[in-house]
Formats: C-alpha cells, sequence, structure tokens
C-alpha cells in the first residue's frame, strides 16, 4: 500500500546523532597551525550538515504528499490530526532542511575567508548554535509527523488501485464464509481506525491480476443513521476504493432478519455508493434459489460461477476504470 516512512526521530535525537558525528572529524597535522583548524571546522560544519539536511529531505519524501495519498487514507490522516497539519509540518521540515544548507554554505565561506583559529572556532560554534535552534525549532513537527507514521503504519493494507469486492449485508447472513470460500480462506485482519472494528481482506488471483475481497463487519451491516459521526466517516472511506459492492442476501430465515430489513439495507447502499452492486444469494443449500446469483458457502454450489463473475466485473475495472 504504503511505502514505508523511516522513523522518525526527535529534534534532540537528530541534533545529538549529527553533532556526534561531526564530533569525531579530527584532521591531520598540518605545518601551518590554522589551515588544520579550518578544515577541521569546515569538516565538522558539513557532516553536521549532510547528516541532518538529507535526513530531513528523506522525511519529506517519504511521507505522501496530501496530493498522492489515497483519499480512503487522506481521510483518515485528516480525522486524526487534520490534513492541514499534516502539510504544515511536512513544510517545515522542508524548510529546516534547507535553511541548515544556507547556514552552512554560509559558514564555511566565512570561515575560508577567516584568519585566526580563534576567528574559525567561533564561525564553527555560531553554526551550531543555529543549527540546534532550527531544529529545536521542528520539534513539534517531527513528534507530529512521528505520530502521523506510527498510525499510516496501522492502517488497513488496502490496496487502493487494485480491484475490490467488498462485502455487505446483515450479519450472519454468510459474509465472512463467503469471503473465506472464495480466496480459500486467504485473509488478512487489521483494525479499523476509531472504531473497535476490524477489516478483513481477502486475497485472490484472477488472470494474473490481484483481487481483493473486502469485509468489514458492523460496517455496512446495519442502517446508517445508528451511527456515530466516526463509524459515518469510516463507511464513506470505502466509498474511496476502486471496487464493486457484493450485497448479501439470506433467504434462509437463519440469519434472524426479514428479507424486508435486508432490502432496505440493500436499498441505502445503493444509495450511498455509486458503485456497482452485485446481488448473491447465499446459503442455496438451504433455501430455493431467488437470486441470479447463488451460492453455498457448505457445499460450494456456485462459488466457481461467482468467481467467473468476478473475473469478467475485473475485465470492466480496466475498460471503464470504475
Ligand atoms: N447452510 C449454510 N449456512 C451458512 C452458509 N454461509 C454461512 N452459513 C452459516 O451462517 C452463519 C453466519 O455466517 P457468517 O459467515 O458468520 O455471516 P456474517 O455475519 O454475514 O459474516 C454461520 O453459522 C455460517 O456457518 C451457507 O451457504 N449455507
Ligand atoms: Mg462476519
Amino acid at each position: 500500500m504504503m511505502k514505508p516512512i523511516p522513523t522518525i526521530l526527535r529534534s534532540d535525537e537528530l541534533i545529538n546523532k549529527s553533532l556526534h558525528k561531526a564530533s569525531k572529524i579530527d584532521e591531520p597535522y598540518d605545518k601551518i597551525f590554522e589551515n588544520k583548524v579550518r578544515k577541521e571546522n569546515i569538516d565538522r560544519i558539513a557532516t553536521a550538515e549532510s547528516a541532518s539536511a538529507t535526513y530531513l529531505k528523506r522525511i519529506v519524501r517519504k511521507f505522501p504528499t496530501s496530493e498522492k495519498l489515497h483519499p480512503f487514507y487522506e481521510d483518515f490522516l485528516d480525522l486524526k490530526f487534520g490534513i492541514d497539519n499534516y502539510k504544515l509540518s511536512l513544510n517545515n521540515v522542508q524548510w529546516a532542511g534547507e535553511k541548515i544548507v544556507e547556514l552552512a554554505t554560509d559558514s564555511i565561506h566565512r570561515l575560508k575567508a577567516a584568519r585566526s583559529a580563534y576567528q574559525m572556532v567561533t564561525i564553527r560554534k555560531q553554526f551550531y548554535g543555529r543549527f540546534c535552534s532550527v531544529l529545536e525549532h521542528i520539534d513539534k513537527d517531527l513528534r507530529m509527523l512521528g505520530e502521523c507514521r506510527d498510525f499510516l503504519r496501522k492502517l488497513p493494507e488496502i490496496d487502493t488501485e487494485s480491484p475490490s469486492f467488498i462485502m455487505a449485508g446483515m450479519p450472519n447472513v454468510g459474509k465472512s464464509s463467503l469471503l473465506n470460500s472464495l480466496t480459500n480462506n486467504n485473509v488478512d485482519v487489521a483494525a479499523y481506525p476509531f472504531t473497535t472494528l476490524n477489516v478483513f481482506i481477502g486475497h485472490m488471483k484472477v488472470k494474473g491480476r490481484n483481487i481483493q475481497v473486502v469485509d468489514t463487519p458492523g460496517l455496512l451491516d446495519r442502517p446508517i443513521e445508528k451511527r456515530n459521526e466516526l463509524e459515518k466517516r469510516s463507511i464513506l472511506s470505502l466509498k474511496d476504493i476502486r471496487g464493486v459492492i457484493l450485497f448479501i442476501m439470506d433467504y434462509s430465515g437463519f440469519s434472524g432478519y426479514t428479507l424486508e430489513e435486508q432490502e432496505e439495507l440493500y436499498q441505502e447502499i445503493k444509495r450511498l455508493f455509486h458503485k456497482k452492486i452485485i446481488r448473491v444469494q447465499t446459503k442455496i443449500d438451504i433455501s430455493d434459489r431467488k437470486e441470479d446469483v447463488a451460492v453455498s458457502n457448505i457445499n460450494k454450489q456456485g462459488i466457481d460461477e461467482l468467481r467467473s463473475l468476478i473475473e469478467r466485473e475485473i475485465n470492466e475495472f480496466t475498460d471503464y476504470g470504475y
């Protein structure tokens, strides 16, 4: 899903790391004492600069820009941190990297012109002072990005570009069972942000393409008006996934929900999502056939046909983009 983002150091850690590296520099003896001091101080500045500026640039590069962040993830990041704060922190880190390069260039320039060893050491110390204050200035940004990183890592690994088939339907109608039937139990589970819910992501290969079957128990299985704001946002985030909805209907009566209740949810999901919806009847082993697509998770009747249907659907993914 996302490129891994490296651990984010705090300001003091980055300062210590960079200055420690710089302090180790020790130039060999030179007949002219000032030459040795000059070279040593230039090298220390250059080392502190590259250790920190390179790192800061790398951070900025590794975090997805909000434009590149898929809306599915952007939505959650926005809920948690505010997308403007995220952008601001990335800008501040970018600024700090550039500022350090600028300070270093200027200090090295002055060092080259300095005459006395004392002057040279003073220039380098001044640089260290400014260097530290630039980094201290972005401490809150680094901390915030560290939290963003941990948060992004925990988000469900839904491949937002590959075609997905998203399960919907009342509880106990056979969604989890169908997920397992379709994917031969090749299913990962991850926590859904801000909720106690899990998302199950099943994987199947169709003509060499990765297809995901996504089940979010507790999200698409009851009417939306009973939801709190976070659940609503979570449900709506599913809109951003390229996919088709598999709406599961159980005519057996064993789910405990009436057909009217199931139809109501179907109508609601149809209203809410502008996605193609395929109705799939389950439990065909214990009920009469009512839908074009009907399967049994017990004796696997209809499963291969449903797989073929999915295969035909994903051809349309490439044609129309969904
Ligand atoms: N007879 C029969 N039972 C099924 C079928 N699919 C699921 N079940 C049973 O229905 C119950 C609920 O299934 P589950 O997959 O957990 O439903 P979910 O809540 O929609 O995920 C379980 O006891 C399953 O064993 C089916 O095709 N035939
Ligand atoms: Mg389930």
